[in-house]
C-alpha cells in the first residue's frame, strides 16, 4: 500500500487507518493465472474469482468486505477495473479464449447503470472495451506475471481428526435441492473435527478417514463408473464472524490436502472471507442462516464439491488410498497477532450415493 496512506499515526496523518495492510503478498495473481492456459472461460474465470477477486474484498474489509454493500467503498472500483483488465489480457492470449456466447441468457441479462433506468444496457454489449465501450488498457503489451507466493509463518496444525464412526453422521444436512422427504440421501459423513478458530495464521485441520472409506474415495476419485459413492463435499457448517473480523481485514484459500510418504500436495477448492460468506445468500444451492445483510451475526454454511480435487490428489498421489487427508485455511494475509477471525462450528468430509453436486 502506498506510503501516504501508512505513515505516521491517527495524530499526524489524516489518511492513516489502523487496519492499513502493508502486506498483501498471499493475494494471489499468480495462482488466477496459472490456469490462463486453460481456453475454456470457466476455467479462467472461476479460478480469477476466489483469489485474487474475492481475496481483496475481504482483505480490505469494511464496506469492501459484503457483497451487497462494497460498491459504496472507492477501492471497489479500481479493483473492479483491475479484474476487468486481467480478464481483458486473458482473452487477449486468444488461441481459443473469448468471452462466452451471446445467446446465454447471462449475455442477454438486462443492467441499468442510473436511479432512473434511462441507460439500459446487456451483459454482451458491454464485454468488448476497445470496440462496445471504446476504451483500451494501458499496459496493452502483455507481460509475465511472477509474483511469488509469501507465507509468514508455518501453519498451525490441528492434529487428530475424529474418524466418524458407523452411523455417526455428524450433523449432516439434506443439501439444497434434495426434497427432505427423502431422508439424507445416503449422506454419509467420513471425518469431522469442530470449532475451528481461525485468525491471522494459516491453520492446518486433520481428517483422516478410515481405511475402508480411504479405498472408497480412492475409487470414487479414479474409478467413479464402479463407486458407490457419486458425490463428495467439504463442509464448512455453522461459520461465524469472530469478535475481530466485523469489519473483514482477512482472508483464506481452502485446500484440501493429502500427506504421501514424500510429503503433501494440495488442491485450492475455494476462498474463504466476510465476501464469500456474504455471497452464500446470492448463490442458489448454498445454506445461509440467519437475517441481515451478510452482518457479523450470520452463520453460514459452505458447500464445496471435491470431486475433482480428490481425482487430482488420487491420479497424482505417489502412495495408497485417500486417507491422510487435511484441510489448509491458508492465510491471504499472514499475520503473527492473535486474532478471532471466524469460528467454523463443523468441518467434515461428507459423501452421497446420489449425485447431487
Ligand atoms: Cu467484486
Amino acid at each position: 500500500m502506498n506510503a501516504v496512506f501508512t505513515e505516521g499515526d491517527a495524530s499526524t496523518n489524516p489518511l492513516w487507518h489502523p487496519r492499513a495492510r502493508t502486506d498483501l503478498s498471499n493475494v494471489n495473481i499468480s495462482r488466477a493465472w496459472s490456469k490462463a492456459s486453460a481456453k475454456a472461460f470457466n476455467a479462467f474465470s472461476s479460478s480469477l474469482e476466489g483469489n485474487p477477486h474475492g481475496t481483496v474484498h475481504g482483505a480490505v474489509g469494511g464496506e469492501m468486505g459484503f457483497v451487497n454493500s462494497s460498491a459504496r467503498d472507492p477501492i471497489f472500483w479500481l479493483h473492479h477495473a483491475n479484474i476487468d483488465r486481467l480478464w481483458d489480457v486473458w482473452v487477449r492470449l486468444a488461441d481459443g479464449r473469448q468471452n462466452p456466447s451471446a445467446t446465454r441468457t447471462w449475455a442477454k441479462q438486462k443492467h441499468s447503470f442510473d436511479t432512473t433506468a434511462s441507460k439500459v444496457m446487456a451483459t454482451a454489449d458491454l464485454l468488448d472495451s476497445r470496440n462496445q465501450l471504446g476504451y483500451i488498457y494501458d499496459d496493452y503489451e502483455i507481460e509475465p506475471i511472477t509474483t511469488s507466493v509469501v507465507v509468514a509463518s508455518e501453519p498451525i496444525v490441528i492434529a487428530g481428526g475424529q474418524v466418524a464412526s458407523p452411523g455417526e453422521s455428524g450433523h449432516a444436512m439434506v443439501p439444497d435441492g434434495v426434497e427432505k422427504s427423502d431422508g439424507n440421501k445416503g449422506l454419509k459423513t467420513l471425518s469431522f473435527r469442530r470449532d475451528i478458530a481461525l485468525g491471522g495464521r494459516s491453520v492446518v485441520v486433520d481428517l483422516p478417514v478410515a481405511p475402508d472409506a480411504g479405498s472408497a474415495l480412492t475409487t470414487f476419485a479414479i474409478e467413479p463408473e464402479k463407486s458407490a459413492i457419486k458425490s463428495a463435499w467439504l463442509v464448512l457448517e455453522d461459520v461465524r464472524i469472530g469478535s475481530d473480523g466485523k469489519l473483514g481485514g482477512f482472508s483464506y484459500d481452502i485446500k484440501l490436502k493429502k500427506k504421501n510418504a514424500g510429503g503433501s500436495q494440495d488442491v485450492v477448492l475455494g476462498t474463504l472471507n466476510t465476501f464469500t460468506l456474504s455471497a452464500l445468500k446470492h448463490s442458489p444451492g448454498m445454506a445461509h442462516t440467519g437475517g441481515g445483510h451478510g452482518t457479523s451475526g450470520d452463520a453460514g454454511t459452505l458447500r464445496l464439491p471435491i470431486s475433482d480435487a480428490l481425482r487430482q490428489l488420487g491420479v497424482t498421489g505417489a502412495s495408497g488410498a485417500l486417507q491422510a487427508l487435511s484441510v489448509e485455511f491458508e492465510s491471504s494475509i499472514p499475520e503473527s497477532a492473535d486474532k478471532q477471525y471466524l469460528n467454523v462450528g463443523n468441518i467434515r468430509i461428507e459423501t452421497s450415493t446420489l449425485p447431487i453436486e
